[in-house]
Parts: C-alpha cells; sequence; structure tokens
C-alpha cells in the first residue's frame, strides 16, 4: 500500500465520525498526563473480576473499554487472578483477597448497594456485598480515573443516602415527550419487543455509572394501553436488559384502567371486582416482570382520572393499588401534585388534600411531592408537605426537563437550585430538621425513601438536546447517592468527564455552571415572581396572560401586579399559606422587611416604592435584577466564546449557537416584562439602563405556536 493511502486509512476513522455528544460521560479518552498515567496503570495491572454473571460480565466489558481508552493499550479482564494482577474486584466472599481487607461492620454499612475501594501500594481492591455494589464500585473508581484524581491511599465505603433514584419519563406509546425538548421518546414501543435498539443498553449503562436503580417508563398522564399482554411484553424486554445493570422498571397506572381496558363499569377503589381486577393485573405483570418496582400514580389532577370520583381519597385509591402489589414486594409512588379549584390559593392545594391523609397510607406508599408548591418553577419555596407529614414517607420529585427553565434553548445547570431546597430547614423536629433529611427518611426513620427525576432524555444523538442539559441527568444520580455533594463537586466531575481536564476550561466552564441557574432566576422571575410563562408551552414570558378559564392558569394570578404593587399576599393578611409551615419558617417569610428577597413576591403584595436592602425602591430593583440577568448572559457568552481551543468544535460550536438564543430570549423577557410592569408602577427605567428597543405591543404579538413538548 502507498504511505498516502496508508496515511488516509489511519486517519479516516477518526474523522469519519463528528463528536457528537452521544457518549456523556462515559468516555473514557486516553489520560493526556503522562506522570498520572504511569501512576494509574500500576494499580491496574492485569485486572481481573471474580464471578459469571451477566452483571459481572457488563463490568468486565465497561473495565475493558474504560483502561484500554484511558491508557491507550488493550486490557483484558481476567476472570482469575494472576501474579502480576494488582486491580482485583469482586463480591468480598468470592476470595479471600477481598474479604481480608473489609471489616463486617464496614459490610453492614454498605448494605446491598454500596461498595468499598481500597488501595494499597501497587494494588487496587473494590468490593461489596453484591454484583451490582461492586458495579457501582467499578463505576465510581473510573469516575476518579477520567476525573484525574489519585488512586491511591484509597480507603472508601460508600453506601447510597437514598433507596429509590428514579428517572420518570413522560413518554407517550406514541413517542412523543410531555416537556421533552430532545426529540421523540427513546422507546421504540412499535418494533419493541424483537428489536432492541443499542441505545437502551447505554441507557442502562450511563444510568448504573451514576447510581440510578429505577426508571418509570411511561407518563403519568398515562395510557392504560401500557397495562395489556402485548404492551407488557414489550415492558419486559427493557426490565430484562436494564436488570443486570440494578435498573427495575415501573409503570404509570391509569386509575380508570379497569374500565378502559377492564371493561369494567367502575374503577371505585373501594369495589371489590375493581380490586380484583388491579391484582389479578399486577399478578400478570409479575410474572412477566419478577422484579417489577410498581406503579406512580398522577390521579385526579389536570383531568387524570382518581379516586375523588368516587368519593374517595388518595389514600384509598394509593392503599388499593398499594394491596395489589404488596405481595411482590411492589410498592406505590402517589403524587401529590394537584391542584383543583376548591382552595384561594394553588399553593395551599396539596397540603389541604393529602395532610389530613398523613398516617393513613399503606406501608408500601411514598407520596411523591415536586420540590415546590406550585409547579417546578425556576425558584420555588419548598413545598410545606416536606416536614408536615411525618407518618408517611414522602419522595422528593425534582424536573430535569427545562420545561420552565427555558426548554432545550437555555443552559441551566439545576444543581443549586436542587441543593437549595434540599438544605432548607424545615424545622418540623426542630432545628436542623432539612428537606434532604425529610425525603432520605433519616428525619422520621423510614428505610423506604427516594428521589425522583423527571427526565430530559430523548431520541437526540447527544439524548438531552442541550449538551449541558446531560449534566442535570448526571446530577440527579449523583445526588440521590449522596445529597451532601456539593454542586461545584458534581460540576466539576462532570465537566472532566464529559469535555477536559485541562484547568483553565475546568475552571471557567465550572463559573459559568454555577451562575447559570441565578442568571436564568435574574432575566425570567426575580424576586420571588413565579409562572409568568407563556400559557400552554410555557416558553417565553406572558406577565399579561389573563385568558384560560381557570384562574390559576394564567400569569396574572400568580404576580397579581396593580397600582399599588406586586406579588402574592400568603401572610393572614391575604391567603395565609404561610400558615401551612412550620411557626419558625412563617417568622422567616412573614415580614415583609425581613423576608429573603429571593422569595419577596412569593409572599408578599408589595409596593412598588418599597425600599428594599439595597436601599432601591422595589421598581428599580426589579429593573436592576433583570438588566443584571440578561448582563450575565452575555458574560456567560462571552466566557464560553473563549472555550474553542480545549473542545471539540461540534459540540463548541452547538452551545455557541444556543447561547446565542439565550441572549436573545433573555432581552425579550427582560424588556417584556419590564415594559409591562411598569404600566403598573408608572414608573421609569432608571436612566443608566438601555431602553427597550421594542415597544410591549410588540412583545405582546410574538406568537410560538409549535414549541416542542406541548
Ligand atoms: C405531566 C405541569 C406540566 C404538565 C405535567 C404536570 C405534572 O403542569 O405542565 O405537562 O404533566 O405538570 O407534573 O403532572
Amino acid at each position: 500500500m502507498r504511505k498516502g493511502l496508508l496515511i488516509i486509512f489511519i486517519i479516516l476513522p477518526a474523522l469519519s465520525r463528528a463528536e457528537d455528544g452521544y457518549d456523556l460521560w462515559l468516555r473514557y479518552n486516553k489520560i493526556s498526563n503522562t506522570a498520572i498515567l504511569s501512576q494509574y496503570k500500576k494499580q491496574i495491572n492485569s485486572p481481573v473480576v471474580f464471578g459469571s454473571t451477566q452483571t459481572v460480565a457488563i463490568i468486565r466489558t465497561e473495565l475493558g473499554r474504560a483502561f484500554s481508552g484511558l491508557t491507550g493499550t488493550p486490557f483484558r479482564i481476567l476472570s482469575s487472578i494472576d501474579k502480576a494482577s494488582s486491580f482485583i474486584a469482586g463480591i468480598s466472599t468470592s476470595s479471600a483477597i477481598l474479604s481480608s481487607i473489609v471489616t463486617k461492620d464496614e459490610l453492614i454499612r454498605i448494605g446491598k448497594e454500596g461498595f468499598i475501594i481500597k488501595t494499597r501500594p501497587g494494588k487496587t481492591i473494590i468490593t461489596a456485598n453484591t454484583e451490582i455494589g461492586v458495579m457501582y464500585g467499578v463505576f465510581h473508581f473510573l469516575r476518579l480515573m477520567q476525573t484525574y484524581q489519585p488512586i491511591t491511599g484509597l480507603s472508601i465505603v460508600s453506601a447510597p443516602k437514598l433507596k429509590l433514584r428514579l428517572l420518570n419519563h413522560w413518554d407517550n406509546l406514541n413517542r412523543t415527550v410531555e416537556r421533552g425538548y430532545a426529540g421523540f421518546s427513546i422507546w421504540d414501543w412499535h418494533k419493541l419487543p424483537d428489536f432492541i435498539d443499542k441505545r437502551y443498553v447505554d441507557y442502562a449503562r450511563a444510568n448504573a455509572s451514576i447510581g440510578i436503580n429505577g426508571t418509570v417508563l411511561t407518563n403519568v398522564n398515562a395510557n392504560a394501553v401500557i397495562l395489556t399482554k402485548p404492551y407488557l411484553e414489550k415492558v419486559k424486554a427493557l426490565a430484562d436488559l436494564f436488570r443486570p445493570y440494578g435498573i427495575k422498571v415501573y409503570l404509570t397506572a391509569r386509575f380508570s384502567a379497569p374500565i378502559e381496558i377492564g371493561k369494567l363499569r367502575t374503577a371505585d377503589p373501594i369495589n371489590d371486582t375493581v380490586q380484583l381486577w388491579w391484582q389479578q393485573k399486577v399478578k400478570e405483570i409479575y410474572e412477566l416482570i419478577p422484579d417489577f418496582g410498581g406503579f406512580l400514580v398522577k390521579a385526579n389532577s389536570e383531568g387524570q382520572p382518581g379516586p375523588q370520583d368516587y368519593n374517595r381519597t388518595h389514600a384509598d385509591g394509593a392503599n388499593m393499588l398499594a394491596d395489589a402489589v404488596a405481595p411482590f414486594n411492589g410498592i406505590v409512588m402517589w403524587r401529590a401534585f394537584v391542584y383543583s379549584q376548591t382552595s384561594n390559593d394553588r399553593f395551599k392545594q396539596a397540603y389541604e388534600e393529602f395532610k389530613p391523609l398523613d398516617g393513613k397510607f399503606k406501608k408500601n406508599v411514598l407520596v411523591q411531592v415536586k420540590n415546590g408548591p406550585i409547579d417546578f418553577q425556576p425558584r420555588e419555596p419548598f413545598s410545606p408537605l416536606f416536614g408536615a407529614m411525618k407518618q408517611t414517607p414522602l419522595m422528593m420529585e425534582f424536573q430535569l426537563t427545562q420545561e420552565y427553565l427555558g426548554q432545550g434553548t437555555h443552559l441551566v445547570f439545576e444543581v443549586p437550585m436542587f441543593k437549595e431546597v434540599l438544605n432548607t430547614d424545615t424545622y418540623s423536629k426542630g432545628k436542623g430538621s432539612t428537606v434532604a433529611k425529610v425525603v432520605d427518611g433519616s428525619l422520621d426513620n423510614y428505610s423506604l425513601n427516594g428521589m425522583a427525576g423527571v427526565s430530559n432524555i430523548g431520541n437526540d444523538i447527544n439524548w438531552c438536546g442541550h449538551p449541558f442539559a446531560q449534566a442535570n441527568w448526571y446530577s440527579l444520580g449523583r445526588l440521590c447517592w449522596d445529597h451532601g455533594l456539593s454542586s461545584a463537586q458534581i460540576a466539576d466531575e462532570w465537566i472532566r468527564q464529559t469535555f477536559s481536564n485541562d484547568k483553565s476550561f475546568v475552571e471557567t466552564v465550572k463559573k459559568i455552571m454555577l451562575q447559570s441557574h441565578e442568571t436564568l432566576v435574574n432575566y425570567m422571575t426575580p424576586l420571588g415572581l413565579t409562572h409568568i410563562m407563556y400559557n400552554g408551552h410555557h416558553y417565553g414570558p406572558m406577565p399579561w396572560g389573563n385568558t384560560l378559564n381557570r384562574p390559576d392558569w394564567n400569569p396574572v394570578y400568580y404576580h397579581k401586579a396593580d397600582s399599588i404593587g406586586i406579588g402574592f399576599d400568603r401572610t393572614p393578611t391575604g391567603t395565609n399559606a404561610l400558615a401551612q409551615y412550620s411557626s419558625e419558617v412563617q417568622r422567616q417569610y412573614d415580614d415583609i422587611d425581613k423576608c429573603p428577597e429571593d422569595y419577596l413576591l412569593w409572599f408578599h403584595h408589595v409596593p412598588w416604592k418599597h425600599k428594599m436592602k439595597s436601599g432601591r425602591t422595589l421598581w428599580d430593583e426589579l429593573c436592576y435584577k433583570y438588566y443584571t440577568g440578561v448582563d450575565s448572559i452575555k458574560a456567560i457568552q462571552q466566557q464560553w466564546n473563549k472555550m474553542n481551543k480545549y473542545i471539540d468544535p461540534e459540540r463548541f460550536g452547538h452551545v455557541a449557537q444556543l447561547l446565542g438564543i439565550q441572549v436573545k430570549d433573555a432581552i425579550w423577557w427582560r424588556n417584556a416584562c419590564l415594559l409591562y410592569f411598569q404600566t403598573f408602577s408608572k414608573m421609569p427605567i432608571p436612566a443608566q439602563y438601555e431602553k427597550p428597543d421594542k415597544t410591549l405591543e410588540y412583545y405582546q404579538n410574538i406568537r410560538i405556536l409549535y414549541a416542542p413538548g406541548n
């Protein structure tokens, strides 16, 4: 072969695949630092993994791929030890070497899913009580390698803080995804069970690598068809594939399924025939999927059927399903996202319906609560249900998909927002009763506990649409495993694995990510404004929205701007929603002069000339926040534009283009909101700011008819 031709053949494979983001944080690129590389090599010689199950095969494949990629030399993973072996993994009973380095106490501490990693000079030992635990340990070790951390002197004993670590897909059977901004559903129901998309395996790998152990496959706005035999066969195919990765499948149960697919005349939960129908249906599911996780249910909310249709309570409905799955160790996650029009304040609705039911749910029921009282807004105070239902395990529901956070086009790292909620003190059992402790069960002693993230995954080649949205998926797993991890730590490890370990790149991008949420809050809903997005699809501003049938679907309901001021009075002079919190929390918010300003308009109707902590009037502060938001996103754009030399042109360009949209959108948000609120305040935008270049009318006439996910 001629030399020139040879070069083309060598170069072509490298050029043939443009960087598309498909590999997520599991890239295993060759370590560029030679000192680190040679140190690592000593710890991973002749690697051996004991065992012969499917999970062990998965671990071997992953290690082979990772070690070969990271070192640039091919690795084969052995099943029995040889003289040179310096990397040894397996369950603790599989070899004397493994059992000798762990104590009984450590093995108890790690439980079924935790792991132990210990290193000695020239030896790495990873062990656990189960092979799934070994797998998590191996992924942890690979994370250390991918992020260039030391891998000597390790003594890690790690167990997940939460038992249920779940993704909730809002995926429909026709492959549309409610609030999905990354294409269609990855579940190709039409071709299942016979066609197994390679993506299902990569989905499982990615989840396993961050400790996610369950997936609810279907939308909470449920379709009963998923519970029919042909669809259960499809679900079985996915469950079989996910099992060796430690992932259980769950389904959403449509409450009226006994009528729709069972041909019964009622779905009343205390009707014997209905109960029998569910019991038989559950038996059918478990015959196919012996480790089926259970059901997630949205009932009597936004038009979904539920037990209240028969004058029964949420507890009656949940308990009927709980009884059906209990013999198989299944669980029911019953959502508290309800807001029928019986309350004078949507904020109060979930508490009013659920608090009286505390203690009435069966042992295998968790009530799944959104982080805030309304609906995944850019900033919400914690839902007052956290801390109020001491006799019921409450599962946290976060939304990864960015329905109210700029959807597929805005760069927002959500962890600071999640941590703000998790770290808030409910005072339900005195100081230190944080939301995190309610959720992880430590406050009220629940071993059944969990956290769910509404998935942001679709069939886009890079899984999540926006390259940075992958970080939010990644974060869910990491926070479920350890909600004590800081936002900076999670961002740092994600950046290093996903893009580059270059110090300047990591530091700049970490700063961008850590500022991104506050930046969005400032240009969308500062000072506690909420739900002023466009009707229906929720993309873009519509603070003037006032045409929908229900008052609480309209933005004007939430901001209540008038000639006096702006904001929702939830103190005793208003709806008194504050009374749903403990007295300590009430005291933090009830005084207009002391209320943290980030939450001010959530709890107070504030006069336009009210003096803020900065000394500005409320109106000037509102302007300041909106202008700061735009300035910050422009600064982020500039910082990103300097990152081209560190990473591939494809992902660099993708993010750069989206930041262009984000800057435009931020200006749109700022101008539209300020011009509209100005019609009430009648005060000028301070002279130092550039004036909006369009009229309010212009913004009010913008129509986005076909935003995705709607
Ligand atoms: C799945 C919001 C969303 C809906 C979603 C609902 C829920 O209202 O806009 O799309 O429905 O929350 O969480 O059930």
